[in-house]
């Protein structure tokens, strides 16, 4: 473990004991929902790793100092403060510690924190990916270079159709990062159950998750993608989703929405423009990915061989 960042004292024991643990990111807090369907998800979700015998360690900086594993007031805080606080992907890392000020960690910033923890297993509900004509804008998440470096079993939903998904998945293709498809062949598309891409491999257990995790740690792969499709009670219509993404993205053109604000911007506006249907989706399926998380990082922890 690396004492430059601040380890709550359960985690740190879950550490030590080898026992289950699953990171979740703040972003998702702050940039993700809106308050206080925020707070209330973020907590549901760490009730959920428990129930499913983990250890939830929630990511964030809270002025300067790397944290992981939150009190229910600091996950409160980020939730109240949402956009004021920085939106934290690995570039901002150096800055907002010197700067001794807030941040919530994105998938990127989360992944490379919970490596420096030793926590190797992370749920959340979509990761970023190639934008839209990221062809000639480059928009592309910093979340995909850092599954291609950090060896962290990232589990989600897929990615939303606001981006473009065929570009995400060929993205991760030449990065070598391997997709995996929680009990299905098809790759999710965050609100909709298929994206119309297939997964590099099926996946139908948790043991069978760890194993493959477990290999990967030994070959040095780097980070690995679980995605789990939205229980189908949750889904939505293919026809409003995609309706909905199609105006958010009209309205982000118009607007001239760039960089690090083009994602929270789309992900706001398909909740307003789906009358908060799209939120309820999206916390059901966060709640579900850390269940799958969960069982797998359980699994990990069961095989007393240690490779890191
Ligand atoms: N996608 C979602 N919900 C989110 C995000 C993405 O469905 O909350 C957040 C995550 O923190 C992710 C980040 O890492 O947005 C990606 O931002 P960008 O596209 O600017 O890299
Ligand atoms: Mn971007």
């Amino acid at each position: 473990m690396n004492d430059f960042i601040c380890v709550s004292e359960e985690v740190k024991q879950a550490i030590k004991e080898n026992k289950p643990i699953v990171a979740l990111e703040s972003t998702i807090i702050s940039h993700g929902m809106p308050y206080p369907k925020n707070v209330e998800t973020a907590m549901a979700v760490e009730a959920v790793v428990r129930k499913n015998g983990a250890v939830p360690a929630t990511i964030a900086i809270l002025k300067g100092v790397p944290k992981a594993g939150l009190t229910k007031d600091e996950i409160d805080y980020l939730g109240k403060r949402g956009h004021d606080v920085i939106k934290v992907s690995r570039r901002d890392l150096a800055a907002v510690y010197a700067k001794k000020i807030d941040g919530a960690t994105t998938v990127s910033a989360t992944m490379l924190l919970a490596n420096m923890a030793g926590i190797n297993v992370f749920a959340t509900g979509g990761i970023g990916g190639a934008h839209r004509n990221a062809q000639s804008t480059f928009d592309i998440s910093a979340d995909l270079e850092e599954l291609a470096r950090t060896p962290v079993l990232v589990v989600c939903a897929g990615a939303k159709a606001i981006l473009d998904l065929p570009l995400t998945r060929e993205y991760l293709e030449t990065k070598g990062v391997p997709v995996y498809g929680w009990k299905t062949s098809n790759m999710p598309a965050f609100y909709t159950q298929t994206s119309g891409l297939t997964v590099d491999y099926r996946v139908d257990s948790a043991e069978e998750m760890a194993d493959i995790f477990r290999a990967s740690r030994e070959f040095n792969m780097g980070g690995s993608l679980l995605t789990v499709p939205i229980p189908s009670e949750f889904a939505m219509s293919e026809t409003a989703i995609t309706e909905a993404i199609e105006q958010a993205l009209r309205q982000a053109e118009k607007q001239n929405i760039k960089g690090k604000e083009v994602t929270p911007f789309l992900l706001e506006k398909v909740v307003e423009l789906t009358g908060g249907k799209s939120l309820e989706s999206n916390i059901k399926l966060v709640l579900n990915n850390a269940a799958v998380a969960s069982n797998v990082a359980v699994a990990i922890s069961k095989n007393r061989r240690k490779f890191w």
